[in-house]
C-alpha cells in the first residue's frame, strides 16, 4: 500500500490521518495541542512520511490517545504485508544538550521500552504523562517494537524533539523499501 487514510470517530474524539510512507516530508498537522502538532510535523519532515493529520475532541488526553492509535493504525495499515522493507532502524539524534537514542524493529510484534526522562509535569501544553502514552500507543496500534531513551540533557522540549527525530530516522529507515529484497525478511518467512 505505502499510502493510507484512517480515521478513526467516538464519542470523544473525530480523527483522521493521511499518510504517504514514500513522501517528501510534508506536514499538515491540526490537534489542537500545539506541541504535539509540532512533534509530529518534526517527525513527518525527518521520517519524509507525509501526514496530513486533523483531530479533535473532548478532552486533551483523549486527543493525544486517539491521534496516537489512529497514526499508528494508519503506519501498520500503509505497511501492509511488510513485504521487501528493510525491518530495522536506529538513529542516535542531538538537539543541543538533549541526545537520544531510537531502535525499531518492523516485526508485527508490539514491544515498548521508553526511558525519556522528562522532569517537569508539562511540556507547552502537552502534558509529561500524556507523552509516553502517545509512544505507547502509537507502536501498539502500529504493531512494532521500539526502543526509546533520552541518553543526556537537561531541557525537556530538547528531550522530547530529539526523541521525535529519533523516532522518525529510525522508522524512516527500516520501512524504506529494499531493491534486493522482494520478500519477509524473517528467517521464519513470515513477520
Ligand atoms: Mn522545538
Amino acid at each position: 500500500l505505502r499510502k493510507t487514510f484512517c480515521s478513526r470517530k467516538t464519542k470523544e474524539t473525530d480523527v483522521s490521518v493521511y499518510l504517504n510512507l514514500d513522501g517528501n516530508g510534508e506536514a499538515e498537522c491540526d490537534t489542537g495541542i500545539r506541541m504535539l502538532d509540532h512533534m509530529i510535523t518534526t517527525f513527518s519532515l525527518h521520517s519524509s512520511f507525509d501526514i496530513k493529520l486533523r483531530a479533535k475532541g473532548d478532552l486533551i488526553h483523549h486527543i493525544v490517545e486517539d491521534t496516537a492509535i489512529v497514526l499508528g493504525k494508519a503506519i501498520d495499515k500503509a505497511l501492509d504485508k511488510r513485504e521487501g522493507i528493510a525491518r530495522f532502524g536506529y538513529a542516535i539524534i542531538p538537539m543541543d544538550d538533549a541526545l537520544s537514542y531510537s531502535a525499531v524493529d518492523l516485526v508485527k510484534r508490539s514491544y515498548v521500552k521508553l526511558r525519556l526522562d522528562i522532569k517537569n509535569n508539562k511540556i507547552e501544553d502537552l502534558v509529561s504523562e500524556d507523552i509516553e502514552h502517545f509512544i505507547s500507543s502509537l507502536v501498539l496500534n502500529g504493531n512494532f517494537t521500539l526502543h526509546l531513551s533520552v541518553l543526556e540533557g537537561e531541557n525537556d522540549h530538547h528531550k522530547l524533539e530529539s526523541c521525535f527525530k529519533a523516532l522518525a530516522i529510525s522508522l524512516r529507515d527500516a520501512s524504506r523499501l529494499e531493491k534486493r529484497r522482494n520478500k519477509v525478511v524473517s528467517t521464519k518467512g513470515v513477520l
